[in-house]
């Protein structure tokens, strides 16, 4: 009838492995069959839309097309009784690759303080910016026989994010991410080829990628006492240029207790990951054994020292105006640091702040609950955890089980059948993460408790960001057929390629706006928009990539079994 909405399809874009559970989903289309047909030619499966869901997030009613039953790899489109098709969507062998390389290749795009050269970066070749190999000591992180004006040499990592800052907190909990995925898959990641300039040697891409990071991280302890630079950065974000280009300072800046925690918590977990690559590289698992002790123990004496920008630029100049990172509640760090400590050392001085920090509860992974990374390492290896630790262990099977039986729900009732969203407040600044996070939290359920249904709806949350979602985006750059073009992000905006720098996660629908940028939509779901301005939705970031790295790379290694 005149008047009605036209019907939508929402689906994953990059498809569907024959033996994976597949959904659509539709607005706008009454009760009946639908169709799926191949691309130019006959039906090959009908079914028939679910009942109605009414969004909790938007506006939107929509219905379910299950179609796992077709498992013939095809080019295919979905046909609704209306008229109205899908854009067409493959079954295929390995449909996560492209997606998958692509997003842990996107890591090598972030790197600081070298030039991307063509062989590797293709038309996303850039020079060299931002060296980092004679930073000045800001004035908030002087010290005697450190004053402020001094240079400090700490260089590579990776960028942030859209911006060219260096933060190790964020850094931290991208690291715990990926050493997490060669842990948890390294037989899978062992023979994994990105296409970066060490794809050649013997060392898997994903930890010659996280190593270009890891030393930068090391590189911002300060060896006279432990402590570490919360971050390194300008004083204020910079246009959105390619990284040569301007020549403000960089400063270091104040030590924090988290930085501290989450650098002793990634030399702990590294020491281990690297320990058998000692051949390549003689020492570097003693190194970060080395400074991953002396920042627990610089931690451990300074408990409370929080980075708070405000405060520190009432009292230092110059004032610094970049990512902040502040986080006010340490008991998840502390747990991480500690998990990490225990199991690369065996020493058990760190059981009483594991079962201490245990009960402050289980969350969703994020730069500031890192908790969850500990959890991780302890289901990982626990057959480390002695015998008195045994319920301990039994409580975080417990908890993780909750956790996921909660996002199980979610997906069961929600208007895109996935557990993203059970929440509204699951569309937060970076809630693309969020969604990954939760697929890896599923994982994990599905780990500990032999229940598939975690696995299935994990894979919900891969279908949600690579397109099923009420957005209709799929949300990694140069995936799927519809993907942000204008991310927040300086080299894509800065090298006068039409097409972004591929292989990047954007923040994803944020009802919050900070940005103040025009959204076409404000419901919490839909309130996304591809535009550079909107950084609160459409900025990219490294902790943003990591947990959909791992996301992807765990299902795909699924897929192939
Ligand atoms: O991801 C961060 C988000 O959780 C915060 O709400 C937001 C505001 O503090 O900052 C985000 O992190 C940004 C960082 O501060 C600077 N680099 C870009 C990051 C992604 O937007």
């Amino acid at each position: 009838p005149a008047g009605t909405r036209k019907a939508s399809v929402y689906l994953n874009q990059e498809g569907f492995a024959p033996a994976f559970p597949k959904t659509a989903i539709v607005t706008g289309a009454a009760a009946g069959p639908f169709y799926i047909l191949v691309e130019r030619g006959d039906t090959a499966f009908r079914g028939t839309l679910s009942r109605e869901y009414l969004s909790t997030n938007s506006s939107l009613v929509t219905r379910r097309a299950d179609f796992t039953a077709l498992q013939r790899p095809g080019t295919y489109v979905l046909v609704l009784g209306g008229g109205e098709r899908s854009m067409p969507f493959r079954i295929a062998p390995d449909p996560l690759r492209n997606a998958s390389v692509s997003l842990l290749k996107g890591f090598y795009f972030q790197r600081s303080g070298t030039a991307l050269d063509a062989a590797f970066a293709g038309a996303w070749a850039r020079p060299a910016g931002h060296p980092d190999t004679a930073a000045l000591v800001h004035a908030s992180a002087a010290r005697p026989g450190l004053p402020a004006g001094s240079r400090w040499r700490a260089p590579g990592g990776w960028y942030d994010a859209g911006d060219y800052n260096k933060y190790i907190v964020n850094s931290g909990v991208t690291m715990g991410t990926l050493l997490s995925a060669y842990e948890d898959f390294p037989a899978y990641f062992d023979t994994l080829r990105t296409g970066i300039p060490e794809s050649g040697n013997s060392l898997p891409d994903i930890l010659d990628e996280a190593l270009w990071n890891l030393r930068w991280m090391m590189a911002m302890q300060d060896p006279a006492d432990g402590g570490v630079f919360h971050k390194l950065t300008n004083p204020e974000f910079n246009g959105m240029v390619l990284p040569h280009i301007g020549s403000e300072p960089r400063y270091v800046v104040r030590k924090s207790t988290a930085a501290t925690l989450d650098l002793a918590a990634t030399c702990a977990q590294a020491a281990r990951v690297f320990e058998k690559f000692g051949t390549e590289l003689p020492g570097l698992a003693d190194s970060c054994r080395r400074i991953a002790l002396n920042a627990w123990q610089w931690a451990g004496a300074h408990p409370a020292e929080r980075y708070q920008q405000e405060e520190l630029n009432k009292r230092f100049d110059p004032d610094i105006n970049t990512g902040g990172y502040g986080d006010a509640d340490l008991r998840d760090e502390q747990l991480w640091a500690a998990s990490e400590l225990f199991i690369t050392t065996r020493d058990t001085s760190y059981l009483p702040v594991i079962r201490r920090e245990l009960a402050t509860g289980m969350r969703i992974p994020s730069w500031a609950q890192v908790g969850f990374l500990g959890y991780m390492t302890l289901v990982r290896h626990q057959a480390l955890l002695p015998e008195d630790l045994r319920p301990l262990y039994r409580q975080i099977v417990d908890s993780v089980t909750l956790l996921g039986a909660r996002l199980l729900e979610g997906r069961n009732t929600g208007a895109f059948a996935t557990p993203m969203g059970h929440q509204r407040k699951d569309f937060a600044w970076g809630s693309n993460a969020v969604a990954a996070n939760q697929g890896i939290v599923l994982l994990y359920a599905a780990t500990v408790s032999g229940n598939p249904e975690f696995r299935h709806a994990a894979l919900d949350n891969a279908d949600y960001l690579l397109g099923r979602n009420a957005t209709g985006y799929c949300f990694i750059t140069g995936i799927g057929h519809h993907s942000p073009l204008h991310p927040h992000h300086r080299p894509s905006e800065g090298d006068g390629v039409t097409a972004p720098v591929p292989g990047l996660l954007v923040g994803g629908p944020n009802p919050g706006r900070q940005d103040q940028a025009k959204y076409p939509f404000t419901e919490p779901e839909q309130a996304y928009v591809d535009a550079e301005p909107a950084y609160a939705a459409n900025e990219i970031a490294i902790n943003w990539n990591a947990p959909a790295v791992y996301l992807l790379h765990a299902l795909r290694a699924w897929s192939l079994q």
